[in-house]
């Protein structure tokens, strides 16, 4: 890990006033820079999984065309897999650098990026571009190959003491003692994981495992781009991917900053490429991916780097002051809504109106948080 903090890093922010309708993208609040060479947890989420943390590789593939699992409980019931079968979790904690607890309206990402690389050698072509989901409507095969995609990640039930699952205790275990299960036991196969992939759309971690049963397109906060590889062409061994994320796309914005606010960015690695299957559909063309346990790859497992302004509370313009223009602010978006921290959301509620001015006056002139 290596942070960086100054305020010459105002300059290179510039980038971030383009942030939609998000108010605190005027780039004066405290900067940081953080990245991370190792992640705290990278997991193959897969429901066969029983090495549950400790892998050295983790794939991405989908059950397109063989979703169907017959007598899935031994009872004759049938299930079906989630569509993208087999996902890759990887997280990195931040709380040591950038400080967590505050609102998540004081957080403005102005730049992400996660880079890993594959595990395997020519097991499936490079496709730099998103799929439609009716492009799957025929299988997962395609010639011109299938993109790997990142989402955030959601979060369903509860661990054996009955606390609802989150970043802050699902967790990757070790050969003498596995992480938690994928799913939880005598339930059916689908829509049913502890941890999935979600796209946040409007705040709401949906899951998008389903996507193409459910005919809608989710919303990537990425698509992995890989250095050095054509499209269509074979992607070899220890290629590096990089995910650059939306971070102009307010569900991306909102999810890391939520991320952030808990001390720990939490992703998810899909593809809809697809599966291997004898005498079915599929041809196995997917990718796996390095993870932290590889003992062959040192350095290419996943990394992260995040770039961040800190503001002040209740920073209705995100100027990173809080003063008579953030009154202004609220008034001259009166009664607009949308996501926490439009312009002139100053109590980071989604709205505008007279709880905003309150919240200006009762944090007049404060600070913007330093770095640790
Ligand atoms: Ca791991
Ligand atoms: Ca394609
Ligand atoms: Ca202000
Ligand atoms: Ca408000």
């Amino acid at each position: 890990m290596r942070i960086r903090s100054d305020h010459l890093l105002v300059s290179l922010f510039i980038v971030g006033a383009g942030i939609g309708s998000v108010a605190q993208s005027a780039g004066a609040g405290t900067p940081i820079e953080a990245s991370y060479d190792t992640p705290a947890i990278d997991l193959w989420n897969y429901p066969f999984n029983s090495t549950r943390g400790f892998k050295p590789d983790a794939d991405t593939f989908s059950a397109l065309g063989q979703e169907l699992f017959p007598n899935c409980l031994g009872n004759g019931q049938d299930c079906t897999f989630d569509q993208r079968d087999s996902q890759t979790l990887v997280g990195f904690d931040t709380g040591a650098d950038i400080p967590a607890g505050l609102s998540v309206c004081q957080y403005v990402i102005t730049s992400a990026a996660l880079e890993i690389a594959t595990a395997t050698a020519n097991a499936f072509v490079y496709d730099s571009t998103y799929d439609t989901w009716e492009t799957y409507l025929g299988g997962a095969e395609d010639g011109d190959g299938r993109p790997v995609e990142l989402y955030g990640v959601g979060y369903r039930g509860t661990d054996s003491m009955g606390t609802p699952w989150s970043s802050a205790n699902y967790f990757e275990g070790t050969f003498q003692s596995p992480g938690p299960p994928i799913l939880p036991s005598g339930t059916p196969m689908s829509d049913a994981r502890f941890v999935f992939p979600t796209d946040f759309a409007g705040g709401i971690a949906r899951d998008i495992s389903n996507n193409v049963r459910d005919m809608f397109d989710p919303s990537p906060f990425a698509i992995g781009q890989a250095a050095g590889v054509s499209p269509g062409a074979l992607v070899p061994v220890d290629t590096q991917f990089t995910f650059t994320l939306d971070v102009q796309n307010p569900d991306v914005q909102n999810y890391l900053a939520e991320n952030l606010r808990d001390g720990r960015i939490r992703l998810m690695l899909s593809s809809l490429q697809p599966a291997v299957s004898d005498g079915g559909p599929g041809s196995g063309a997917f990718a796996s991916w390095i993870c932290k346990e590889a003992s062959f790859s040192e350095g290419f497992h996943a990394r992260f780097a995040i770039t961040v302004e800190l503001l002040p509370p209740s920073d209705a313009n995100g100027d990173g002051a809080v003063n008579f223009a953030d009154v202004t602010s609220v008034l001259a978006n009166w009664l607009n809504s949308g996501a926490p921290g439009i312009l002139g959301d100053a109590d980071c509620n989604g709205s505008v109106e007279f709880g905003d001015v309150t919240a200006v006056l009762s944090d007049w002139l404060a600070s913007a948080p330093m770095a640790p």
